[in-house]
Formats: structure tokens, sequence, C-alpha cells
């Protein structure tokens, strides 16, 4: 994928130029950003035109710098996972939200449903863990790089495992149990690992990989701003040991700073 020209108006598979994986690094900032309302309007003006440049979003959120003043008011935090908050809807365009990772926590490794998902550490540290996609698991961007008779990709076959009450978010990843589909096991495969310190902004898609984010510290929390283009409400989380994907809804702990109600969801084949 030609990143940098990549349109994020659209899902992944659907941008043009597949080939090139390469993001310029550093990244220049055109323009300082002075607030985190700043940065919302600036995404709505940009997401507003027919083509959205993924380097144009990278330099936006990269031009504010963290200010606790702006966001402390979405930084909630739950004692046993991370959690999401959402700060602005992007007009149905994108979404933006503040992440909290209490000590020690992390997320499962997961897809980006074929969206653009841009990151910015905003306070703590996070690590990234980057992962090959397993390869009896196909992504719709990987079937595009097929299509295209691009390099690259699995022959095996798509599992298509739907399991309703999963969720992601809060991280909260309630894989359920697991059907009785056949699987080959195939432990994943880790490709990269980047530490991430306050104000640095990374990209990822499916077509780059899968990641797991961590919050090192035992003692500190970390928090960080995440725009997802087009949003999503679910993705797929994937066993470490055994790349065996399961699909997982997405949930946010609060909304423009007001904590979510939890509603307890009947659970009818349950035990
Ligand atoms: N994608 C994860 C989530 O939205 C966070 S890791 O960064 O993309 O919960
Ligand atoms: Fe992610």
């Amino acid at each position: 994928m030609e990143i940098e020209g990549a349109n994020c108006k659209y899902r992944v598979s659907a941008c043009e130029d597949l080939e090139q994986l390469s993001v310029e690094r550093p990244i220049k900032i055109d323009q300082e950003i002075s607030g985190l309302d700043v940065l919302v309007a600036e995404l709505h003006r940009v997401f507003s035109g027919d083509h959205v440049n993924v380097h144009d979003v990278q330099k936006l959120m990269a031009g504010y710098k963290s200010n606790p003043k702006d966001w402390k008011k979405y930084a909630k935090f739950d004692r046993f996972r991370y959690t999401r908050n959402l700060v602005d809807e992007g007009n149905g365009a994108f979404n933006i939200m503040i992440l909290c990772w209490g000590p020690g926590h992390a997320s499962a490794i997961h897809d980006h449903a074929d969206s653009h998902c841009f990151m910015k550490l905003l306070s703590g540290s996070l690590e990234e863990v980057r992962y090959d996609w397993p390869s009896n698991v196909e992504p719709e961007v990987m079937r595009k790089f097929k299509r295209k008779n691009l390099r690259r990709c699995s022959n095996g076959t798509d599992l298509n495992i739907t399991q309703n009450g999963n969720n992601i978010g809060n991280g909260e990843y309630q894989n359920g149990e697991h059907g009785n589909e056949e699987y080959d096991m195939q432990e994943m495969e880790e490709i990269g690992r980047t530490r991430l310190e306050i104000d640095d902004v990374c990209y990822i898609n499916d077509a780059l990989g899968l990641h797991r984010m961590e919050n090192p510290s035992h003692v500190d929390g970390a928090i960080s701003l995440h725009l997802y283009c087009p949003p999503f409400d679910s993705c797929r989380v994937f066993d470490a040991r055994t790349g065996k994907p399961t699909e997982a809804k997405v949930t946010f702990w609060s909304k423009y700073g007001k904590k979510i109600k939890r509603v307890i969801e009947a659970n009818p084949g349950g035990k």
C-alpha cells in the first residue's frame, strides 16, 4: 500500500497501490496544534473532503503536544483492564478515543477490521508488539493482494467464527469458548517491537499485520489517543499460541467524558 497516498476515508482493502509499505519517518510537523479540541476540529476539516491522505492525519496528530488539561476528563481507568473512552465520532468518517492502560495492562493480539489505525502516546509509555497474520486466516486486504496478483498470502481457508458476547474494549476480551471446528494450530510470529514515548505517533492497518499493546510499567498508568477510520465496532482477537481468531465487539467505557452504564446482557446459551 502506498500509505502516504492512501485515502483513509475508505477501508484499507479499497485503497489502490498496495505495493509499498513505507511510512516517512520522522513525521514532519507542518503546523502546531494548540489543543485536543483544535486537533479534533482540524480532523473534521480534513475528513470533510473526498480524499484524506494517511500521512496528513499522522502530521496533524504529531502536531498536537500532549497536555493533560485537554484530556483529563477522558482519562478514566479501570483496575482490571484498559478502558476505551470516546472523544468524538468524526461525523461518521472516523472516531477518536482515549485509551487508559493501568500498570501491566495489555490488549489481546488483534486486527483492525480493515480500517486505518493511528495512535499517539499522551502519557506514560506503551510497547507495541506486531505479529504476522496466521497463515490460515486471510484478511480482506490480503485477498485484494491476491486478486491483484501481488506477493504473499496464505492458501488456507478463512475461519468464519462469529461468537456473540465476545468483547474487546475496557480490555474485555471475553473470548468465550472455542467452537468445535478443526483448527490447524500455529504459534503466532512476532515481527517487530516498538516502544512508544510521549507524543510519538504510529500507524497500523491489516496489511501491516496484527498487534498487541502493553503498558510495560508495573507502577504507572499510560494514556494513548487512537483514531480509527472508518470506525468499527468489532474486530478479531487471536490466541498467541494457536493463531486462532475470535470475533470480538469493541465497546466504550465512557463517551464524551461520561461513564457508560453497563448493561449486563443475558447469556441464553450460557452456563
Ligand atoms: N485497537 C485497540 C482498541 O481499539 C487498541 S490498540 O491500538 O490500536 O481497543
Ligand atoms: Fe490496535
